[in-house]
């Protein structure tokens, strides 16, 4: 067993302790079932519960129950009073027989519970939140994913202001009762973690419609949401249906109850809660029409709603052993609901969606000091662990499998591991294991995906012998250190390859190589000229990958590559490299040497490609985007904030400029196709926003009017919101008359006032700052909607040139911020520090400042453990 007192902790990393995946021990006891009674009020809420506790194994170990809130007011055991004892965060008593019935109660004030886990109020309404540990702040309860049991649940409230009663599983039984309350009774037949016990209380509308599943049963379906929001949930209920559809076409499951209720909620910490036959949902990913909702946020909907659904096999049905497997359950489900929105849409297009989150994401988190296997060996707080790593690089893992494999095969070991595991609290090595079997693979060396931290480095080069006409692939693969990890072995990457013929522009098939070793060379025969590399391609990988290659060989691949992953990969390398050069040159003559692709050659790459007819709109936006300040700042050894700002400023006005009248074009071609969802509709907004954004960037006269325009003309919120986030960054009369029509447009709708402060921080305008004091200070900016607090702060620690200004105060109101939201919730708070937990990668005046502000956290005094975790691992 690991010891927890180690010379390196820091003393607030000792109580409460770390805990270590190597050492689990199945539960001394278990609930087979539970009963629970609910008297709901919002103020006050009486809880009494009655559990049916059998001794697991041969022990005489008392039982323990986890507790972190209400300490139960009566405790019996088997009809008598029991003398319990807290024991750490919990209590303890013994029970001398293999079998009991404990009945307990406990009283709970859900309108002071502003950490939003456990039994919360939100705006009148009342709802749970459970996963990870919130069940034991209800009542205490052996609170671990591997204690299944069967749910029987009574909820009793006044009728008027809460008619509506929800619960896991199917409605049994309602009626009236006296005093104007009123109850309804819910039973859940499939034994379940307490993760995912739900019940909502509230006024509420329902959307209703029904799904019929591949064997004949009806199933109910309903989306909740509060009075006035009822016309907005169609695109979410159209995404269930397809959801349902495709996991009974794609992976042969079955949804398995008579109904499947979701709620909305508009204060959620996280995304969404795939709790039992009741999904609870923020509700930013229910609610959209065309008026209020982007076409990006129909997409999220689809893609949320589809994830939630999707875990009702794969988090549900098989669940998590530990908290450690968590990515079992969430990388599993994301890699489903990015191939789920991949059908629905463009495969293409969502590819490189999800590569370039994954790169502004989860590449920086396993570079940094809160790097971590997919697989965590520790924690202190598990939900920081619900991390880009566990589910985005978690994704990828399960990619690299289904890839080696093949469609066939994946699908074979996927049903293995769902046969096998049907109804279990499982492991990651229980997936690999069917995996092995089901799919015949060898993931021997592959588990180590799983074990180690870090984003792997690749080099690959291409020789080339005219004499022979062999081409040799020279691969290597090497891996910095992270955090406890200083030794990596080796990994197998998985590299979709193929070799472009220069003159017939086209490749004689695809070849899945696998780098196993430090170095690897692989000879192709019979190419008489040099053919061009195409490497990673669909990004195979998630590695970051060195190719040397001429910017001539890119700008080829630009043009001819048919993987459009590629394509746009080898545009994004060209800007890239075309940046960095310009970010030397800024420091005067004399530095590094330039072998970047000239200005006149991008612009030439760019301008074939406003008009290229091989690609759609919705691509064509894709490709044509600039890589972020953030990205760009990832490729430095030492970010300059300042100079990637202007380098990338000055590119983005070139391009602009030189193209002003293909954009213009753009603009108008795109602006006189009417609103619909159709693909080529979507497309069309997309590039009409993107051919604005390089209007604006040529300082074209006559931007803001057109800009202006665009905004007021708008019969839908992504050309609207398309339009203001351009108006947000220009110093012009027409700003702030936009932003004061939407803010009175839309006052009162949460979301929508959520998206008027992110449009403003997120801002290249260059009072951000001044902004942010005022908007921090406006009547709407409240601490306890953490929607509202990620809108206003979020795109403000991800503006680069704002957030790392050479004062330090983006850092000093960021700390500011965790100061105050801390004491309130600590879930939400930590999500703050790895902005400034970055301090590594900067000049030595901002790691300074950056570290001071962690160093001023640290001493706040009563400090949560969510944050004292981020923060100790940040300063180590
Ligand atoms: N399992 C959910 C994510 C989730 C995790 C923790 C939460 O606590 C506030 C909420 C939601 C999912 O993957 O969607
Ligand atoms: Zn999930």
């Amino acid at each position: 067993m690991a010891d927890i007192q180690t010379a390196t902790a820091h003393p607030a990393m000792q109580d409460p302790p770390v805990i270590y995946r190597a050492d689990y021990q199945p539960p001394d006891w278990r609930v087979e079932t539970v009963a629970l009674e609910f008297d709901l009020d919002l103020s006050a809420a009486e809880v009494h519960a009655t559990l049916a506790l059998v001794r697991n194994g041969a022990h005489d170990r008392p039982v323990r129950l986890d507790c972190d809130g209400p300490l139960p007011q009566t405790l019996d055991l088997d009809g008598q009073p029991v003398n319990w004892r807290s024991e750490g965060h919990g209590i303890a008593f013994d029970v001398p027989t293999d079998r009991a019935t404990v009945t307990l109660t406990t009283r709970i004030a859900p309108d002071t519970n502003t950490q939003l886990m456990g039994l919360f109020a939100s705006n009148g309404m009342l709802c749970t939140q459970c996963e990870a540990e919130g069940f034991r702040r209800i009542i205490p309860f052996i609170d671990r994913p591997d204690n299944m049991a069967v749910y029987e649940v009574l909820l009793r409230a006044d009728k008027r202001r809460f008619p509506v009663l929800l619960s896991n599983g199917a409605l049994v039984e309602s009626g009236d009762l006296e005093d104007g309350r009123h109850y309804a009774r819910w039973h859940d037949p499939h034994p379940k973690p307490s993760y995912l016990f739900a019940l909502v209380a509230g006024d509420l509308m329902a959307t209703r419609d029904s799904f019929t599943t591949k064997s004949g049963q009806t199933v109910d379906l309903a989306i909740f949401v509060r009075a006035g929001d009822e016309g907005r949930t169609a695109h979410a209920m159209q995404a269930l249906k397809a959801s349902m559809a495709w996991d009974e076409r794609v992976y042969g499951l079955e949804y398995d109850l008579p109904v499947f209720n979701i709620v909305a909620v508009s204060d959620f910490n996280m995304g969404a809660m795939e709790n039992k036959g009741l999904n609870i949902f923020n509700s930013r990913y229910i609610l959209a029409d065309p008026d209020t909702a982007t076409d990006y946020d129909y997409d999220a909907i689809e893609g949320v709603v589809a994830h939630e659904y999707f875990h009702n096999w794969s988090g549900n049905r098989v669940t998590c052993r530990d908290w450690f497997q968590l990515s079992l359950k969430e990388g599993f489900t994301v890699y489903r609901d990015q191939c789920f929105s991949a059908d629905m849409g463009s495969e293409a297009v969502k590819r490189i969606e999800d590569v370039r989150m994954l790169r502004a994401s989860q590449f920086p988190e396993d570079a940094g000091p809160l790097a971590h296997p997919i697989r965590p060996d520790s924690y202190m707080e598990i939900s920081n662990f619900y991390t880009s790593t566990v589910y985005n690089k978690g994704a990828e893992v399960i990619r690299m499998m289904a890839t080696m494999a093949g469609p066939e095969r994946f699908r074979a070991g996927c049903d293995l591991y769902f046969r096998r595991h049907d109804g279990e609290a499982a492991t990651c090595e229980d997936f690999v294991r069917a995996m092995e079997e089901g799919a015949s693979l060898d993931l021997t060396q592959f588990r180590r995906w799983y074990e180690q931290a870090g984003t792997p480095q690749v080099q690959a080069r291409l020789e080339h012998d005219a004499a022979t006409g062999t081409a040799t692939l020279h691969l290597r693969q090497n891996f910095a250190a992270t955090p406890g990890q200083p030794v990596k072995p080796l990994m197998p990457i998985p590299l979709r390859t193929a070799l472009i013929d220069r003159d017939m522009k086209a490749h004689r098939g695809e070849t899945l190589v696998m780098l196993t070793e430090a170095e690897q060379s692989l000879q192709f025969e019979g190419y008489a000229r040099a053919p061009v590399l195409s490497i990673n391609r669909g990004f195979s990988a998630p590695v970051n990958l060195d190719v040397a290659r001429a910017s001539g060989d890119l700008a080829f691949l630009v043009r001819h590559d048919d993987d459009p992953f590629a394509r746009y990969e080898a545009l994004q390398q060209l800007v890239i490299d075309r940046l960095i050069a310009d970010i030397a040159a800024l420091d005067g003559p004399g530095g590094a040497e330039d072998h970047a692709v000239s200005l006149d050659e991008i612009i030439a790459v760019f301008g074939d490609l406003v008009s290229d007819q091989r690609i759609d709109d919705s691509m064509r936006a894709e490709i044509l985007s600039l890589p972020t300040e953030a990205f760009l700042g990832e490729q430095m050894l030492v970010v300059r904030p300042e100079a990637i700002h202007a380098a990338r400023r000055a590119l983005r006005k070139a391009i602009g400029l030189r193209l002003l009248d293909p954009w213009r074009i753009v603009h108008e071609r795109a602006s006189a196709v009417p609103y619909s969802l159709s693909r080529e509709a979507r497309g069309a907004r997309k590039v009409k926003s993107l051919a604005l954004g390089y209007i604006a960037s040529a300082e074209a006269s006559d931007a803001a009017a057109i800009a202006f325009d665009q905004f007021a003309r708008a019969d839908n919120m992504t050309d609207r919101q398309g339009a203001l986030a351009i108006l947000a960054s220009m110093q012009a009369d027409e700003r702030e008359t936009a932003l004061d029509s939407f803010y009175n447009r839309y006052q009162g709708n949460a979301l929508v006032i959520d998206k008027w402060f992110s449009l403003q921080t997120g801002s290249a305008h260059p009072r951000v700052h001044e902004q942010m004091l005022e908007l921090i200070r406006h009547k709407d900016f409240t601490l306890t909607n953490p929607n509202r607090v990620r809108a206003l702060y979020w795109p403000f620690v991800s503006n680069q040139a704002v957030f790392h200004e050479a004062s330090g105060r983006g850092y000093e109101l960021l700390t500011d911020l965790v100061l105050k939201l801390d004491p309130l919730n600590p879930q939400t708070t930590a999500r703050f520090i790895a902005p400034l937990g970055r301090w590594r990668r900067f000049d030595e005046a901002r790691a300074g400042m950056m570290r001071g502000c962690l160093e001023r956290i640290l001493a706040q005094p009563g400090l949560s453990k969510d944050v004292t975790e981020q923060v100790v691992k940040s300063l180590e």
